[in-house]
């Protein structure tokens, strides 16, 4: 053996252990447990969020600016309040937008701004305010396909054209007409009127009816005039009527002229009273006129405020935002109301599917149940009459309306609810005294048998007593 081998010897066994040492497996490590992955629930898409645009129009120029701002702050206020509500239709998020538009009653910017809603694809539109421009913008919606509510116009025809987009929340102007007419006559005893209008759709078509109406309850008309909705000056007018000598004086138009009318009517000494529709129905009216609007009449669709359903919410949330109420606000802010109602019910904002669903409307709005009859326009409304008392308008009476016919249907059920008690008080008398005779023929019948009963044993004592005997 080689010594000059040992170390390499040594060197090769030290090798040939490694590599044992190498091939041999390692012991397995322990396997951490798995960490288990906590996912987050996988939140649902959000919501789209659609924007509805509603249009709105009415005068916020010239005399009836004060009217116009007050029926946009009630759109204004019922969209605030449906979209403080997130309201979801069809799936998606709804956000309402007013688009508020200025047709300064006059009825040629009636149809450019009415263009102007549809080029701008509003959804729905309230309003107009007045009859003589809702009429001419009416057709253009309904061109359009575009569902309208007035909350104030009451002219008859806007409802007569056979526009199925076309509806309103108040009584119109055949019902007021007709009321007035028949309260010139009768309640204020007037015997000749004479009559004005501001030849607007409104005016003359109200004062068309009232003339119908105050000759059918036997009142004269003296004469009729006319002057316009911008005038200020009526003494050419009134002069000529103080020579009727007339009882009562009936204004067709709005507040900015029959308040300056009424002072003009004091100061040339006319003794008549003077009688007014809606659109004069104001606190406006009472200002423009003074002292000169003591004693003085007017009627309005509806009825007053504190009876309306939510008449005094309405009034206390909008004379906190807004101030004082001019006059169709609680309508306006309605109409606003049954347009997204119908919406709802339909689980669309898309003017062809809603649209419908107006027709088929029953709201219980701040005015008054909200039902419409096949032309759009209110079923049953009311009028109320009205007469200025200490520089306030003071209510007076209601005419006709949902809670008349309500206490008419209620009075003619009362009726036919005793008359069908007395038919089956009828029936149980009758069934009573069959009853009576019946246990009078038993009870004598039985007294009989027990008076027979009682003879026959007399019989057998008296017979025992001579077999005994
Ligand atoms: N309802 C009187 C005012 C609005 C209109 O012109 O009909």
């Amino acid at each position: 053996m080689s010594y000059s081998r040992i170390p390499s010897m040594t060197f090769a066994i030290a090798a040939a252990i490694a590599m044992i040492g190498c091939s041999q497996k390692e012991a397995p490590k322990p396997v951490p447990a798995p960490v288990p992955v906590v996912t987050a629930p996988v939140a649902p898409p959000p919501k789209p969020e659609v924007t509805v645009q509603l249009g709105h129009v009415a005068p916020l120029t010239g005399p009836q600016a004060h009217l116009g701002k007050d029926n946009e702050n009630a759109a204004r206020m019922a969209i605030d309040e449906l979209n403080g509500k997130g309201l979801e239709i069809g799936g998606a998020k709804i956000k309402f937008a007013l688009v508020a538009e200025d047709d300064q009653a006059v009825p040629m910017q009636g149809t450019i701004v009415a263009q102007k809603l549809v080029d701008a694809k509003v959804n729905g539109v309230i309003g107009h305010l007045n009859s003589g421009t809702t009429i001419p913008a009416s057709k253009i919606y309904f061109d359009a396909g575009i569902p309208q509510i007035s909350g104030s116009a009451t002219n008859p025809k806007y409802t007569q054209q056979g526009f199925t987009t076309a509806f309103r929340v108040m009584a119109n102007d055949v019902q007021q007409g007709k009321v007035l007419g028949d309260y010139a006559a009768k309640q204020m005893a007037a015997k000749t009127v004479a009559i004005i209008d501001d030849r607007s759709a409104y005016g003359q078509g109200l004062a068309d009816e009232f003339e119908k109406s105050v000759i059918a309850a036997g009142g004269k008309v003296a004469t009729r005039e006319f002057t316009n909705d911008k005038a200020t000056d009526f003494a050419a007018i009134l002069t000529k009527i103080k020579s009727k000598k007339v009882d009562v004086i009936f204004y067709g138009g709005m507040d900015a002229q029959g308040g300056p009318m009424t002072k003009q009517l004091k100061s040339l000494g006319l003794k008549a009273k003077f009688l007014t529709g809606d659109g004069g129905c104001t606190p406006e009216y009472i200002k423009l006129a003074g002292a000169a609007s003591e004693g003085q009449y007017c009627s309005l669709p509806g009825v007053p405020l504190d009876q309306m359903p939510g008449g005094k919410a309405f009034g206390d949330a909008f004379t906190a935002k807004y101030g004082q109420i001019q006059l169709y606000a609680p309508y306006v802010y309605d109409a606003v109301m049954v347009m997204v109602d119908a919406m709802k019910r339909a689980n669309s904002v898309e003017s062809a599917k809603f649209l419908p669903e107006i027709g088929k409307t029953d709201y219980q709005g701040v005015t008054a149940r909200v039902q419409f009859d096949e032309k759009g326009d209110l079923k049953g409304g009311a009028i109320s009459l009205y007469q200025v008392k200490d520089g306030k308008w003071e209510y007076r009476e209601t005419i006709g309306g949902a809670p008349v016919e309500m206490a008419k249907e209620a009075v003619k059920e009362a009726a036919t609810a005793v008359k069908d008690a007395a038919v089956v008080a009828g029936e149980a008398a009758k069934d009573a005294m069959k009853d009576v005779a019946k246990e009078g023929a038993k009870a004598a019948a039985d007294m009989t048998k027990s008076a027979a009963d009682a003879g026959k044993s007399a019989a057998e004592t008296t017979k025992a007593a001579i077999e005994k005997k």
